[in-house]
């Protein structure tokens, strides 16, 4: 997969993106990735990217030039345009699933107060959101999406890392039931006795009953 990103804050994604799981993706050439800023594409003495709101109001907006320039510079016949923001559609893990099927991604990343619109209605194919809270810039948002995609790119994770049977994985309708490793007594907690019985299909059933009764706790939402 080849992904692009777009952003005024290329340093902000070097760490998170050059470790463990990416980084070996990276490596075995399963991800393409690539940080491009913002301002080489701009044509100003200083580089200008944002301007003020018309009509008024509080912050600058990001204008549309350089972003089309640049868009249009790094878009291929099979590249999705996605746009971060707080406005764009929620992100989760079956969109993720859907993500990590396409060949070509380009993030758009947030910054001051938004997007002009323009660039919404005829730049971006999609339009996503990490959560409903506000962030300093929408360079953290695209390096959460990156990692919950590329984690699903067939051959990045190994067996002992499969993301089958996992919250939220295709199938399962909701959390994960409680895991432990060794030691079988810790402290005086001891590991359920079931799942050190060896009886498989004991323990299967424990632990359906488990994600569910912990599914209904806490995420009743996602029983619906
Ligand atoms: C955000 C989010 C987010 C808004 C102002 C960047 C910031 C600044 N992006 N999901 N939540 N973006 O807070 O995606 O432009």
């Amino acid at each position: 997969m080849k992904i692009d990103v777009l952003t005024l804050f290329p340093g902000m994604f070097a760490g998170p993106l050059d470790e463990s799981i990416i980084m070996r993706a990276r490596k075995a050439g399963l991800l393409d990735l690539k940080l491009h800023n913002l301002r080489d594409w701009t044509h100003d003495r200083h580089k200008t990217v944002d301007d003020r709101p018309f009509g008024g109001g509080p912050g600058m907006l990001l204008k549309p030039e350089p972003i089309f320039e640049a868009v249009e510079s790094l878009k291929r016949e099979k590249t999705r345009v996605i746009l971060m923001s707080p406005a764009g559609r929620k992100f989760d893990q079956a969109i993720a699933r859907e993500l990590a099927l396409q060949e070509d991604l380009l993030f758009v990343t947030g910054h001051y107060e938004g997007f002009d619109e323009r660039i919404r209605e005829s730049l971006a194919d999609d339009e996503l959101s990490i959560g409903d809270y506000v962030l300093t810039n929408g360079a953290l948002p695209v390096m959460v999406v990156i990692d919950a995609v590329t984690r699903l790119i067939p051959g990045v994770l190994g067996d002992d890392e499969s993301s089958q049977d996992e919250s939220f994985s295709a199938g399962s309708a909701g959390l994960e039931y409680p895991q432990y490793t060794r030691p079988a007594e810790f402290r005086g907690m001891k590991v359920p006795d079931v799942l050190v019985s060896g009886h498989h299909a004991e323990i299967e059933k424990w632990r359906r009953e488990q994600a569910k009764r912990r599914t209904q706790e806490r995420r009743p939402d996602l029983l619906e």
